[in-house]
């Protein structure tokens, strides 16, 4: 039995981004991976690496929780719950951040793109993040790791960090794989498709929220920037706005790049779009009805209760483990 990990931040609305890199994926794995065994959180320690308001925040935490369900996840198959409510991953990031090197952190291009936006008041644990982000999948001995494309460069730390802990102590941390889908790996922004499509962005006109209005949805995606060559075809590097508007096609229909080229040909890019913008509002509108049974129904506080117990009795026991093997407090009899 192989076991699959993965969080999300609650640290804006979420997006159609991490909709289709994250969710959908892993709602798709659960259906094809029958016996295995799925742990999934809201990531809110993460989400307090930059200001949160709180209310705003604990609002958000449940909102992911929801969303997550609301996309298919099946409650009885699935670890939900919230990472601050199992305090193992925070001491267990402490002990990795003996493990990490300075040296490692400061080639994260994720931290070095945020740290650039804003010059004053970095948290150290801006810095500090993946440390916390490879203790949360270790510690539940991982072997897979649904993630979109930007997380790569975190889980190759996670392994190094692994690694390094098991030559240093002997073999105890499962390495985990990332699992990155071929498409929709990395949805861009809809009015700057050179840049990732991010609930933190300041304009919300790059990115589709998951709670936006339908006719907002509609409106978005017939405005998302493209080009004058008119023409619907698969080529990044001259029409990134089209491939990504053929991405988000293509995960949604099922359709190769080559079936949607066909289908538009010879009939320009209002067709194209409209026809998007219909798919994305039914498929975002059917999401939204579930939800809103979801946050209504009073179950949620209920999964999460249990998947906060679950997932703490299974932390409890590895780290206690781990502090064993680094010769932390007094031994065991
Ligand atoms: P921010 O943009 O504020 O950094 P984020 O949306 O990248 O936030 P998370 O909420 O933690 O951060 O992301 C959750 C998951 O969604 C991750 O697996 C991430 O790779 C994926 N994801 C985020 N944005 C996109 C995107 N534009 N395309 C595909 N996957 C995405
Ligand atoms: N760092 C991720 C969110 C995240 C995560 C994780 C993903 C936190 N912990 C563990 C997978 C596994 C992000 O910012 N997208």
């Amino acid at each position: 039995m192989k076991r699959i990990v993965s969080g999300i931040k609650p640290s804006g609305t979420l997006t159609l981004g991490n909709y289709i890199g994250a969710i959908k994926r892993f709602v798709e794995l659960q259906r094809s991976m029958p016996d295995d065994e799925f742990y999934l959180f809201v990531a809110d320690l993460h989400a307090i690496t930059v200001p949160q308001e709180a209310s705003l925040l604990r609002q958000r935490t449940k909102e992911v929780a929801a969303m997550y369900l609301a996309a298919g996840l099946d409650p009885l198959r699935t670890i939900l719950f919230i990472q601050s409510e199992v305090k193992e991953h925070a001491e267990l990031g402490y002990l990795l951040q003996c493990s990490t090197y300075i040296g490692e952190l400061e080639r994260m291009t994720q931290f070095k793109d945020k740290s650039k936006k804003q010059e004053a008041g970095l948290s150290t644990a801006l810095f500090t993040y993946p440390v916390l982000m490879a203790a949360d999948i270790i510690l539940y001995d991982a072997d897979y790791v649904p993630v979109g494309d930007d997380q790569k460069q975190h889980l190759e730390l996670t392994r190094d960090i692994a690694t390094r802990f098991n030559n240093r102590y002997g073999d105890f941390f499962v390495v985990p794989e990332p699992l990155i889908p071929e498409t929709g790996a990395r949805i861009m922004d809809l009015q700057d498709p050179e840049k990732k499509m991010s609930k933190s962005d300041e304009s919300d006109k790059g990115y589709i929220s998951l709670f936006d209005p339908l006719d907002v949805i509609r409106k978005k995606i017939k405005s998302a920037v493209t080009d004058s060559i008119g023409i619907v075809q698969y080529d990044p590097s001259s029409q990134s706005g089209v491939a990504n508007l053929m991405n988000i096609y293509s995960v949604l229909t099922d359709l190769s790049f080559a079936q949607i080229e066909e289908k538009y040909k010879g009939l320009g890019y209002a067709m194209f779009k409209s026809d998007l913008a219909e798919l994305v509002a039914s498929e975002i509108g059917a999401l939204q009805n579930r939800y809103q049974h979801i946050i209504q129904s009073g179950e949620l506080d209920q999964i999460l209760d249990s998947g906060r117990d679950i997932a703490s009795r299974v932390a409890y026991k590895k780290l206690e483990k781990c502090k064993q093997k680094i010769g932390l407090g007094r031994k065991r009899k």
